[in-house]
């Protein structure tokens, strides 16, 4: 079990600082290890900390103006132009593929038709006999562990392994506008009755030392999409928790998520996950895009 080092109070006090939830904060925690209780008191013990020191500083802040309070957040993500074509519907390579909602603040869309559903079948059968135990990074060691907040199970696709995979990850990533090369390879992930992924970033923690290994090769993460590969009867949305926005899991249908802009900041808005499943199974492929080459 992990303790609260140097590294994680740093971690505390930025996300503190930031401006991130109480709730969003234990479950990173959780994820990465914590027991509740003691991701809980950590949490709770830095907002407390962050309440005393603004009491100190009550009297130098009280002329503060709100023009002066805002200029002193320069730090907020910025969101600059989205990647994603505009339109309601999208030239991706081979298909087309609808637009039904998208989001500002977190960038968000959601789409329909992405995979058709004889290819959705496709990539269950493909994986259904080679699937493993799903596994998570752990944020301080960077090692990847099985964790009870991620209980699904997974196979990971080379890029390019064969001309099916290739076709697919050519449309993803005429979708998305990222280049084919800055893709990791495709994700399949099957969630049984019960199964969830709690809360989490798709993107490494850059205050964390397990990060680096992660983000040597490829650099940071920019950007998800999520396909869905089968329709869930009940549960198993993706949820965004921060930005209060769950998306239905539909065959062939797709949210794309974008949390690294063109000045390298990370928007903690897309904090998500997966809720659990109340009936039948979930079936999804992720797509996670690079700034740079990877692999
Ligand atoms: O299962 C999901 O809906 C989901 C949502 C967001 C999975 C992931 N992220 C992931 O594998 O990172
Ligand atoms: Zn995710």
């Amino acid at each position: 079990m992990p303790v609260v080092d140097a590294a994680w109070q740093e971690w505390l006090v930025s996300n503190v600082a930031r401006g991130c939830s109480m709730d969003s904060m234990i479950d990173a925690m959780v994820q990465a290890g914590f027991a509740d209780e003691a991701a809980r008191a950590a949490v709770h013990d830095a907002f407390g900390r962050k309440a005393a020191n603004a009491a100190k500083t009550a009297n130098a802040a009280a002329g503060a103006s709100e023009a002066v309070l805002t200029k002193a957040a320069p730090h907020a993500y910025q969101y600059d132009q989205s990647p994603v074509a505009r339109g309601n519907v999208i030239r991706a390579h081979d298909r087309d593929v609808r637009v039904l909602m998208r989001c500002e603040r977190p960038e968000l869309i959601v789409f329909a038709d992405v995979l058709s559903p004889d290819e959705c079948g496709e990539m269950i059968e493909r994986s259904r006999h080679r699937l493993k135990r799903s596994t998570i990074v752990d944020p301080a060691t960077g090692r990847e562990d099985v964790i009870r907040n991620r209980t699904s199970e997974g196979i990971w696709y080379q890029r390019g392994e064969d001309a099916f995979i290739e076709r697919i990850e050519r449309r993803i990533s005429s979708l998305m506008n990222w280049p084919v090369e800055n893709g990791e390879g495709l994700q399949i992930l099957r969630y049984g009755a019960t199964g969830e992924y709690r809360p989490h970033f798709d993107y490494f923690p850059p205050d964390q030392p397990g990060s680096a290994v992660h983000t040597a090769q490829g650099g940071q993460r920019v950007a998800t999409l999520v396909i869905y590969l089968n329709d869930v009867p009940d549960g198993g949305e993706t949820i965004f928790p921060e930005a209060r926005i769950s998306v239905a899991a539909k065959q062939g249908g797709a949210v794309y998520f974008r949390y690294m802009n063109g000045s390298r900041q990370l928007d903690p808005l897309t904090l998500h996950g997966g809720a659990p499943v109340l009936s039948g199974e979930k079936w999804i492929m992720t797509k996670w895009m690079r700034e740079r080459a990877y692999g």
